[in-house]
């Protein structure tokens, strides 16, 4: 599997999933999810309501998949992360749980290429150091499933691009 990092918007990458940082109604947001919903088009709600309709939204944790309408990825992954309150340690198991449940969904689907934002490190305020750790680690611990060719870390803001790089650095060395 490789890793990548880019600083980039991530409704414009062409992999064949995206990740959303949704909420547990699906039913779009700010951040990361409006993007996704405002460039995608309503085929990504219409889709997330049906889901929501059957299993009544997403808990926090896991994940659901949706076409990705007029994006030029193939899927969305929607996952919900923690809003953080200082419970370190289960707030901490919740955000590996979406990396590692989207990763799931994404081989079940048999989708090799993947673009993760940092999730819940915006409105949900999650410490991005912290954050980041656990996305990589994550992501890492995960590789040893051969189905993913390339998992990307999409940073949007230059301090969460930083300390991905320095802690990706730091590991390759
Ligand atoms: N591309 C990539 N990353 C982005 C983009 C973008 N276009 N826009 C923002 N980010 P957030 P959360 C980064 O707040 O903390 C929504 O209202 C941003 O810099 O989008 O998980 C949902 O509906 C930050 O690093 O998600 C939920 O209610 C990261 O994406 C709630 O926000 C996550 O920030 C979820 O909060």
């Amino acid at each position: 599997m490789i890793l990548e990092l880019i600083k980039a918007d991530i409704t414009e990458i062409n992999v064949d999933a995206i990740v959303n940082a949704a909420n547990t109604s699906l039913l779009g947001g700010g951040g990361v999810d409006g993007a996704i919903h405002r460039k995608g088009g309503k085929a990504i709600l219409d889709e997330c309501i049906q889901i929501r309709n059957k299993r009544g939204g997403c808990k926090t944790g896991e994940a659901v998949i949706t076409t990705a309408g007029n994006l030029p990825s193939k899927y969305v992954i929607h996952t919900v992360g923690p809003v953080w309150n200082g419970n370190k340690e289960e707030k901490s198991k919740l955000l590996a749980d979406c990396y590692q449940n989207s990763l799931k969904l994404a081989v079940e689907n048999g989708i090799k290429t993947i673009a993760f934002p940092n999730i819940s490190t915006g409105i949900y305020h999650f410490p991005k150091d912290k954050a980041a750790q656990i996305a990589i680690k994550t992501v890492k611990d995960f590789s040893v499933s051969i189905a993913i060719d390339k998992v990307i870390f999409v940073c949007f803001d230059d301090e969460n691009y930083q300390i991905y790089k320095d802690i990706l650095e730091i590991e390759n060395k």
